[in-house]
């Protein structure tokens, strides 16, 4: 390797990681009270480190109110009591360290909690200094500035009686938006990250930050006109100091905007998140609760446009998963009778491509959606708030559900399924929300020791990853483009090639490609049969040559 590449190499580290996500609140408890803590994590950093992974990211654990469970900080440098003590977070980092591990916070700089001392400042009166760190419009009671709707329902404008103006909130009430135009605000912010930087957190995921240059006057959320200028001078007053990933939340982000953000000269993130593949099963221009047929080629070709865009131009990120998002093998593969070997098969499609690969916890156990049978049970704002509006709109209660049941964010938040004992070794006590009850067949102890598992696979991967460089750096080409069945392509770098071939149907399929293939080494297959031209259900394989 010349002296060249090793030191681009060094800089884009997270080119080669894996990213493990944490949910907190549902990873492990330490203290009993039934909701996962800081301590919790650290107990569980021996199986990250078995697991392979390199970096780990943690929904938001700083002090909140909880109303959008933490993505409603109201303060950027203190840990929530729920889940421990800055201590406690500074024992993470350097626990972490020890094993190989960096730590990713997640920042919510779109906007704080109505509970952040700027926003109670800000309601003091419109000569408060803190007033123009949020968006204000004066107006009646009654007559919001205009039309738009916040993200968990209702609309995006709030009453101060005492100020006779509206605020502009694009979630819950309870999750003011910051004003980006204020440069004191952006200074706040930058200060507060560098001291994140100073304790030693290897990188950001950055929540909604595409919508953080908002112009509210013209009805624009995401990517208004001062967005990129605003994330240069937030990159360059702090991630650029360090050595960081940093990845952030877009999901109006287009082949052509994501170059910008993630743009190889580092001048915005390393990459983003962008959803156009997660998008794909509901009805065109409605609410992800219209639910419509899985479009298989269109995933493809989705998947591929990005592969073949982003070459040489930016930075993918791989994700299937995420707190937000229902479990995939519930949603493109089969939670019964094929769940292993679905879920093994959406893993080796997604790890085979050219991207940072991002692991939701319990993904890689496999783990399903849930069904609860009563409202009451699920505790998200955004699945409540929809099943009062629809009820309320007419809309049948099966109905209602069956879109829960396919979409609720309360399918990822289920707690982490680590053993077959009370609430499945994730609490003593009683968790702040419903075990799935398939945790006796599906958890991590039994994983570990069984060696055809989802687990066993995942670690699999994540070590070709680091002994096959084509996987990092190799050309994608997607094949058969058409086919209804199968995801099959090639990853080239002028020295290997390897070939990704993915049957995504319960059913057995021919696959005339593999014919070609049948001299090449088989790096990884989830069934323990030879691999032939007929595909088994849900068969996936991978197969690489030396060129
Ligand atoms: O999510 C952004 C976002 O737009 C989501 O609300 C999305 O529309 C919804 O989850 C789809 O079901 C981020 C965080 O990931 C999410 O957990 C927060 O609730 C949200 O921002 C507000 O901070």
């Amino acid at each position: 390797m010349t002296e060249n590449k090793a030191q681009e190499q060094q800089k884009a580290w997270w080119k080669n990681a894996v990213v493990y996500q944490i949910y907190p609140k549902s990873f492990q408890d330490s203290d009993g009270d039934g909701v996962g803590d800081i301590r919790g994590i650290i107990s569980r950093l021996d199986y990250l480190e078995e697991l392979g992974v390199d970096a780990v990211w943690i929904s938001p654990v700083y002090r909140s109110p909880q109303n959008d469970n933490g993505y409603d900080i109201s303060d950027y440098q203190d840990i929530d009591p729920m889940f421990g003590t800055l201590a406690d977070m500074d024992e993470l980092i350097a626990e972490a360290k020890k094993r190989g591990i960096r730590i990713i916070m997640d920042l919510v700089l779109n906007h704080t909690s109505d509970e952040h001392r700027w926003f109670k400042e800000a309601k003091k009166g419109k000569d408060n200094p803190y007033h123009d760190y949020y968006v204000w419009r004066d107006g009646e009671e009654g007559t919001c500035p205009n039309e738009m709707k916040a993200v968990f329902g209702g609309p995006a404008w709030d009453w101060v009686p005492e100020l006779k103006q509206y605020y502009f909130h694009q979630f819950a009430p309870e999750q003011p938006d910051l004003n980006w135009e204020n440069p004191k605000v952006r200074r706040e912010i930058y200060d507060m990250i560098l001291w994140w930087m100073d304790r030693g957190v290897g990188g950001f995921r950055l929540d909604v930050i595409d919508q953080i240059a908002k112009e509210p006057d013209r009805g624009i959320t995401n990517n208004g006109s001062r967005l990129h200028e605003f994330l240069r001078e937030l990159s360059r007053e702090t991630f650029q100091k360090g050595n960081l990933i940093t990845v952030g939340e877009a999901w109006g982000a287009t082949t052509e905007i994501a170059k910008k953000y993630s743009s190889p000269d580092g001048s915005e993130f390393s990459m983003v998140f962008q959803f156009e593949h997660i998008m794909l099963d509901q009805q065109e221009g409605k609410e992800k609760w219209d639910l419509a047929p899985l479009p298989f080629v269109k995933l493809k070709k989705c998947l591929a446009r990005w592969q073949d865009e982003l070459f040489g131009k930016g930075w993918n990120s791989l994700f299937w998963n995420n707190h937000d998002l229902p479990r995939i093998v519930s949603r493109w593969g089969d939670d019964g009778e094929y769940r292993a070997e679905s879920a093994k098969m959406l893993a080796a499609v997604l790890h085979g491509m050219q991207g940072t690969p991002y692991i939701y916890q319990g993904e890689e156990l496999g783990m399903t959606n849930v069904k609860f049978s009563d409202i009451s049970a699920y505790r998200d704002v955004e699945t409540t708030n929809m099943y009062y509006e629809r009820i309320e709109a007419g809309y049948k209660e099966d109905d209602v559900m069956r879109s829960i049941y396919a979409k609720s964010r309360d399918n990822a938040r289920t707690p982490m399924q680590w053993n077959g004992e009370t609430n499945a070794g994730f609490t003593k006590g009683t968790p702040w929300i419903g075990v799935n009850p398939n945790y006796t067949k599906i958890n991590a102890e039994d994983e570990r020791k069984d060696t055809g598992s989802v687990y066993q696979f995942y670690r699999k991967l994540i070590r070709l990853r680091k002994e096959y460089p084509v996987f990092v750096d190799g050309k994608f080409e997607l094949l058969l483009p058409e086919d209804e069945h199968i995801f099959a392509y090639t990853r080239t770098d002028g020295e290997t090639e390897a070939l990704i071939c993915a049957n995504f149907t319960g059913k057995n399929v021919k696959c005339p490609i593999i014919g070609k293939w049948k001299d090449a080494q088989v790096l990884i297959h989830n069934y323990e049969k030879e691999v032939e031209e007929e595909l088994e259900p849900y068969e996936a394989v991978i197969l690489v040559e030396c060129l």
